[in-house]
C-alpha cells in the first residue's frame, strides 16, 4: 500500500498525471524517514523540514504535520515495516505546463515505505569517496526534488568504484551528494554551517547534539579541500548512512586508513538514541 493525498492506495490502482509539475520541472519537496524496528526516528523534525522546504519555494502543505504524521504510522503498519525508510513527496501538483505557478495550486502528496537493512559492514568498515566540484544551485538548504547536481555526482563517485562524492566550492567542502560531512582534527569536529550552500540533515543535527553531550568541540565553520585531505578523520551522516567513516578520498588514505575514534565514538551514542527510541515507544 502506498499514501496518495490522504488515503491508503493499492500501487497499482495509482496513476501520475504527465502534467503534474513534479515530473516536469522537479516542482516539489520531499523527505525520508528512518523506521528502526517498526518506530520512525526524528519525524517530527524531518516534517518540520519539510514545511520549511514547501515554504522555501512558495507552496503550502496540503495537510497538517498531526495529521501526516498519523498517516505515515498507518503506512507503515500497512506494509508491515520493522526495518526500512519511508520517501514522501509533494509536488506542485497538475497544471498546464507553463513555468510560472499556476493560479490554483493543488499540491500532490505520494509516499511509499519500504523495507531497507541498516548499512553495517558500511558503518564498521567505512567507505570510499571522491571529491567532485558543485555545481548545485545556491539553495542546497532545500530539500527540493531538483537533484541532477547530487544525481551526476554520485554516478561519478559510482563510475570510479567509491561510495560518495564530496562537493567542492570554491575551494570549500560542502557536503557529500547525498550525505553532510565531517573532519576531525586533533579530536574536534569541523562541519559545514548550516546555511543555503548545504541541507542541514536531520542526522547531522542529531549527531551534533552527540557531539556536545559527549564534550566534544564542534566547529560549525568552512573547512578547504586541503583540511579535508590532512583530517585525522573524515565522517558522513544521513538518514540511511547515519554515521561512517570515509577511509580513503581520491584514492588517497584518511590517516591510516581505518575507522577512527571519533566515529566510533558518535556510532556507538547513535546506537543508544536508536536503542532510547524503541524503549520510548515500547
Ligand atoms: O536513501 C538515501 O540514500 C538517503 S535518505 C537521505 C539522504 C540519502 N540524504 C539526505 C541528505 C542530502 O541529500 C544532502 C544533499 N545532504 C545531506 C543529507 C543528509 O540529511 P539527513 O540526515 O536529513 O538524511
Amino acid at each position: 500500500m502506498i499514501l496518495v493525498q490522504d488515503q491508503l492506495k493499492d500501487q497499482s490502482e495509482v496513476r501520475i498525471d504527465i502534467e503534474d509539475r513534479g515530473y516536469q520541472f522537479g516542482d516539489g519537496v520531499y523527505e525520508v524517514v528512518r523506521i528502526y524496528n517498526g518506530q520512525y526516528f526524528g519525524m517530527e523534525e524531518h516534517l518540520i523540514r519539510l514545511e520549511r522546504s514547501a515554504r522555501e519555494i512558495q507552496m503550502t502543505l496540503p495537510y497538517s504535520i498531526e495529521l501526516l504524521k498519523e498517516r505515515l504510522e498507518k503506512l507503515a503498519k500497512a506494509n508491515d515495516i520493522r526495518d526500512g525508510h519511508v520517501y514522501l513527496q509533494i509536488t506542485r501538483g497538475v497544471a498546464e505546463r507553463t513555468h510560472q505557478f499556476p493560479l490554483q495550486q493543488a499540491p500532490f502528496l505520494v509516499a511509499y515505505a519500504r523495507k531497507s537493512p541498516r548499512p553495517l559492514s558500511k558503518m564498521k568498515d567505512g567507505i570510499t569517496a571522491i571529491t567532485t566540484e558543485d555545481i548545485r544551485w545556491l539553495r542546497c538548504d532545500i530539500k527540493s526534488l531538483n537533484l541532477l547536481g547530487n544525481v551526476l555526482g554520485k554516478q561519478k563517485a559510482m563510475d570510479t568504484k567509491c561510495d560518495e562524492s564530496i562537493f567542492i566550492r570554491n575551494d570549500i567542502v560542502t557536503e557529500g551528494s547525498s550525505t553532510n560531512v565531517y573532519i576531525v582534527k586533533n579530536g574536534e569536529i569541523w562541519t559545514h554551517p548550516a546555511n543555503n550552500f548545504i541541507l542541514n540533515g536531520i542526522t547531522r543535527q542529531v549527531v551534533l547534539d552527540i557531539a556536545k553531550e559527549t564534550g566534544i568541540t564542534v566547529h560549525e565553520e568552512t573547512f578547504t579541500k586541503n583540511e579535508l585531505m590532512d583530517a585525522d578523520e573524515v565522517i558522513i551522516s544521513s538518514t540511511t548512512m547515519e554515521v561512517t567513516p570515509v577511509i580513503s578520498i581520491d584514492g588517497t588514505q584518511v590517516s591510516n586508513g581505518e575507522p577512527g575514534k571519533v566515529a566510533r565514538t558518535l556510532q556507538e551514542k547513535f546506537n543508544e538514541r536508536i536503542a532510547q527510541l524503541q524503549r520510548v515507544k515500547n
